[in-house]
């Protein structure tokens, strides 16, 4: 059953005073001329030229000429939705923060998830890290948490960002390869800053092609810090953990999901929505005590690292809902400016070196993206709560500021606006404790960059491990320097020997033993501490679950897209069973017929056609139904196209079930040498189908399935 949409929220509310609705409205210039005319400019006679008195024409075209802005120096592609966040329980005794204390609350949340590499027009289904921002609109002012969906960053310092987007955006002589990351630069800056690749081998896996962006995690990456009201200070990690589980695609269907709908996790993402499925995830806090600061392998600060689970349960705290749909994709998707630096009394800034850079990054990029230092006016950046400062004019000021002053202090404006007292709710920066060198450099407690790829590679499942070997074979596949894929090799060794042996057997190439030195050069020249090596790896914690996603959640099939391949004449009773049982568990069923409009069932009822098969493909399914019907199945049989259909979703180890003389339509697949398989079913009861698609793929298939020349 669809959810209610209770969409409305102080945000939403505030975003309506600013929608325009056409509808029964008369077209006007943008100065509210009526019009009646905007197919003909003025001409001079019939056929004559166009006259230069043409205001209208000239209004037309002189807004198109401007519609576009720069696209996000990174992040371009999203897509986002509104929504709203919940807290279960008050942490008052870790924050004072209002959306952490107060469980009476709705915060409105505007959250945008993104590609990083590619165009702001580039296919979905890129392996690439995912961006995972949230604006919580809370009545204290915004807080913007800015994440990704793998819980490191790449680099450990922000004076290394622009060297990593240089090295994985296309090739600046020939701008190829879009949205891709399998190319030379990149891995020629990677296997030379060890410090990636911890990122790097979450990129290589299955986390970098996600089944749905309400299917991936996100994470806060930083350690941050929470604040309680007797300004006592916490370090904390955030993570959102999606209801729905964190699942992925296989890389042969990402590359086909691109073709076929380069839309995909967009228009999932809208389509769950418009149809009362609310995408949802919770929040976690890892919370770690100032007294705990060092007692971990690794440096807090170093946003390269992670705090494995085992180590530092997280703490389940609240909940985002998303419930309601951009109205206009460029003033809301595009438009929205999220900065780290928005945040609100109780959270507070750590030294992580690499959030101090993006504290600078982020307003800047506005400047040029949205073209002026008003840019918080714009009706999704605006906060809810009231704003009151002396900053003035700028480009496109929105606000009608009144008054004789604009400085302070000032008496003749009454001392207005006044400063806010801390029992006023004002911010005050955390007053941690500095006694130090200026001083550039790195810190050694940084310099350990072999041990938690490993720890991430040993928790993975054997098919997660296959994924990941499959995908640096990929990628270095691609490079054409010999050096560049033998100095990753290497690196790759360092995490995993039988890993990089993998690698190397399917470049052709063999592991190094060493590489040229130093390897390591995101230090300065003149460092000659001996740390441009890494250190070989530690084993400090043998596996943690939660880094795997064989350990997520499988109890669901909500919004799963089951593909019910039918023609006319299949079996009513067959299919009417099997769509109630799905239906109940929230999937969607759809019909794929050999044509549009609709197709007559055994009871000669008119069903409607939600695809033809040749506007669809199986990547675009988790599932398949094939009822019975002998009329319907020798059809079926005529058109090659279902048997690829079929062949495809075997080989992405999906489910597939076959009612009746359905059976004789995989007999003519590779399915039909495996119905012993445990996602074949054949008469099978709804629950075994629905079981196998709530566990997303049946992986132990992949050895078969390699074989399937589909
Ligand atoms: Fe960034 C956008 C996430 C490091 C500079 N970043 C951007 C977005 C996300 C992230 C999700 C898109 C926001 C949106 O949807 O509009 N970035 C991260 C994470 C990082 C990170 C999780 C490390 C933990 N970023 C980072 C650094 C710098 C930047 C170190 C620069 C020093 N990021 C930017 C930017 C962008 C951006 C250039 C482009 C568009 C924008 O900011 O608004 O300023």
């Amino acid at each position: 059953m669809a959810k209610k949409n209770n969409s409305e929220s102080k945000k939403t509310k505030d975003l309506k005073q600013f929608e325009k609705d056409a509808k029964d409205k008369v077209m006007t210039t943008n100065q509210g001329l009526k019009i009646n005319d905007t197919n003909n400019s003025l001409k001079s006679g019939e056929r004559g030229s166009t006259l230069l008195e043409d205001f209208l024409l000239r209004e037309k075209i002189t807004h198109f000429d401007h519609e576009r802005i720069p696209e996000r120096i990174v992040h371009a592609r999203g897509s986002a939705a509104h929504g709203y966040f919940e807290l279960y329980d008050s942490i008052e005794k870790y924050s004072k923060a209002g959306i952490f204390t107060d469980t009476n609350r709705k915060t409105p949340v505007f959250a945008r998830f993104s590609t990083v590499a590619g165009s702001k027009g580039s296919p979905d289904l890129a392996r690439d890290v995912r961006g995972f921002a949230v604006k919580f609109y809370t009545e204290e002012g915004t807080w913007d948490l800015v994440g990704n969906n793998m819980p490191i960053f790449f680099i450990q310092d922000a004076m290394k960002f622009p060297d990593l987007i240089h090295a994985v955006k296309p090739e600046p002589n020939n701008e190829i390869p879009q949205a891709a990351s399998a190319h030379d630069t990149f891995y020629d800056f990677i296997s030379r800053t060890t410090e990636t690749l911890h990122n790097h081998i979450w990129a290589m896996s299955d986390r970098a092609i996600p089944r749905s962006l309400r299917m991936m995690e996100g994470f806060g990456i930083h350690t941050f810090r929470l604040i309680n009201s007797k300004n006592e200070s916490h370090f904390v990690k955030f993570h959102w953990k999606p209801k729905l589980g964190a699942h992925s695609v296989t890389w042969d269907e990402a590359v086909k999901i691109n073709g076929a709908d380069a839309d995909f996790h967009r228009r999932d993402l809208w389509e769950a929505i418009e149809a009362g499925q609310f995408p949802e995830w919770e929040l976690g806090i890892q919370v770690v005590a100032e007294e705990d600061e060092h007692k971990f392998d690794f440096d807090l600060l170093d946003p390269t690292k992670l705090i494995p689970e085992e180590m530092v349960p997280v703490e389940i705290i609240g909940k985002m809902t998303l419930n309601k749909n951009p109205e206009n994709f460029f003033a809301e998707t595009e438009q929205v400016a999220f900065l780290p630096g928005h945040i609100v009394p109780g959270i507070d800034f750590t030294n992580d070196p690499l959030l101090q850079g993006r504290l600078f990054s982020y307003r800047d990029t506005q400047l040029s993206r949205l073209g002026s230092p008003n840019f918080h006016q714009i009706p999704i950046n605006r906060p809810i709560t009231n704003t009151h400062n002396n900053q003035r004019d700028g480009h496109m000021q929105m606000d009608i500021p009144k008054g004789q002053t604009a400085y302070f202090p000032n008496s003749l404006g009454g001392g207005c606006p006044h400063l806010a007292k801390m029992s006023e709710g004002a911010f005050h920066s955390y007053e941690e404790r500095i006694d130090a060198k200026k001083i550039r450099t790195r810190s050694e407690s940084f310099s350990d960059h072999y041990s938690q790829p490993a720890l991430f590679y040993r928790s993975l499942a054997d098919w997660e491990k296959e994924h990941v070997a499959d995908a640096y074979t990929f990628e270095l596949g691609k490079c054409t320097h010999k050096s560049i894929k033998e100095r990753m090799l290497y690196q790759i060794a360092q995490i995993d020997s039988d890993l990089a042996k993998k690698v190397a057997k399917g470049l052709g190439l063999n592991v190094p033993e060493n590489i040229e030195q130093p390897v390591n050069q995101a230090i300065g020249a003149d460092d000659n501490s001996g740390k441009q090596q890494p250190p070989k790896k530690k084993n400090y914690l043998e596996r943690d679950n939660a880094l795997s996603q064989a350990h997520t959640k499988f109890d669901s099939i909500a919004t799963r897209q089951i593909a019910v391949l039918v023609a006319e004449g299949f079996s009513m009773s067959d299919y009417k069973s099997m769509k109630k049982a799905l239906e109940a568990g929230d999937a969607m069923v759809k019909l794929i017929a050999p044509h549009g409009g609709t197709v007559k069932c055994d009871e000669n009822m008119d069903h409607d056609v939600d695809a033809s098969i040749m506007t669809t493909e199986s990547v675009l399914f988790d599932a398949i139904y094939i009822p019975g019907g002998q009329q319907s199945i020798d059809k079926l049989k005529d058109e090659p196209k279902y048997k690829k259909f079929i062949n495809e979703a075997f080989k992405h180890c999906k489910a597939i079930a076959v009612a009746n003389e359905g059976e004789h339509l995989i007999d003519d697949t590779f399915v039909g040498d495996y119905k012993d398989d445990k996602a074949i079913f054949i008469n099978a009861k709804p629950e075994a189908f629905i079981d196998a698609i709530a566990k997303h793929r049946n992986w132990e298939r992949m050895p078969i399935a390699a074989k399937v020349p589909a």
